[in-house]
């Protein structure tokens, strides 16, 4: 979803390939193991032809291909501050926190480990948006990273974590679904999410 709300604000013209979670099939019909081994999604083809992974490297990518949407910092300190984002977002919260909170699998203990871990770097991340639109100056790819992320909090149970005790993270994420980037790619997610537990349901 963030490369999506990244290649919107890009005004690229993107073709998407879903790749089912369950059983790894891309919607063409390929085995997407046999393209990523790993099976993880984002994953990017170029124009000429190259594999891109990571959404970190992905999101920069998309960035540096039009510049004129001014999504990265062109220089100076700020670029690596969008480094700086990407790497906490990716790191401390979409892999340290949510992706346990998000695991049905993931033992109750898995959770509250995670839960109490994680609220420090929540903490952190209020503060540094109590008086910011943006996590740099303006809009970044760090941003579209971002409101995915906290995004995932709504499937979680508020009992385990209430994005209402940040009221900065809740206030950001409410601005962040009105962009018009966002909620088209927030919209057109879930579609293909329900579409997806309806297909595992009937199969
Ligand atoms: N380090 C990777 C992680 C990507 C990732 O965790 N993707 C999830 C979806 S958000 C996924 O594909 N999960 C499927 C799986 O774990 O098999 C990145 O930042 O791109």
């Amino acid at each position: 979803m963030a490369a999506r709300i990244a290649l919107y604000e890009a005004g690229a013209a993107p073709s998407f390939i879903e790749v089912d979670p369950k059983t790894k099939q891309t919607g063409d019909g390929a085995d997407y193991r046999a393209i990523y081994s790993l099976g993880l999604v984002p994953a990017l083809r170029t124009d000429t032809g190259e594999l891109l992974t990571e959404n970190a490297a992905i999101l920069q990518y998309v960035a540096a291909q039009f510049p004129e949407a001014g999504l990265a910092p062109a220089g100076g300190l700020a670029q690596f501050q969008l480094q700086q984002w990407l790497c906490f977002i990716g790191t401390e919260l979409h892999k340290g926190l949510f992706v346990t909170l998000l695991d049905r699998t993931a033992p109750p203990e898995a959770k509250s480990y995670s839960v109490a871990k994680g609220k420090s770097r929540l903490e952190f991340l209020a503060d540094h948006l109590a008086d910011r639109e943006y996590l740099l100056d303006r809009f970044s790819v760090a941003d579209a990273y971002l409101a995915t992320v906290l995004n995932w909090s709504r499937a979680i149970p508020v009992a385990l974590l209430d994005l209402q005790s940040w009221p900065a993270l809740a206030g950001y994420l409410a601005r962040m679904q009105q962009r018009p980037s966002v909620a088209r790619a927030l919209q057109e997610e879930y579609l293909l999410y329900t579409a997806e537990l309806a297909r595992h349901k009937s199969a």
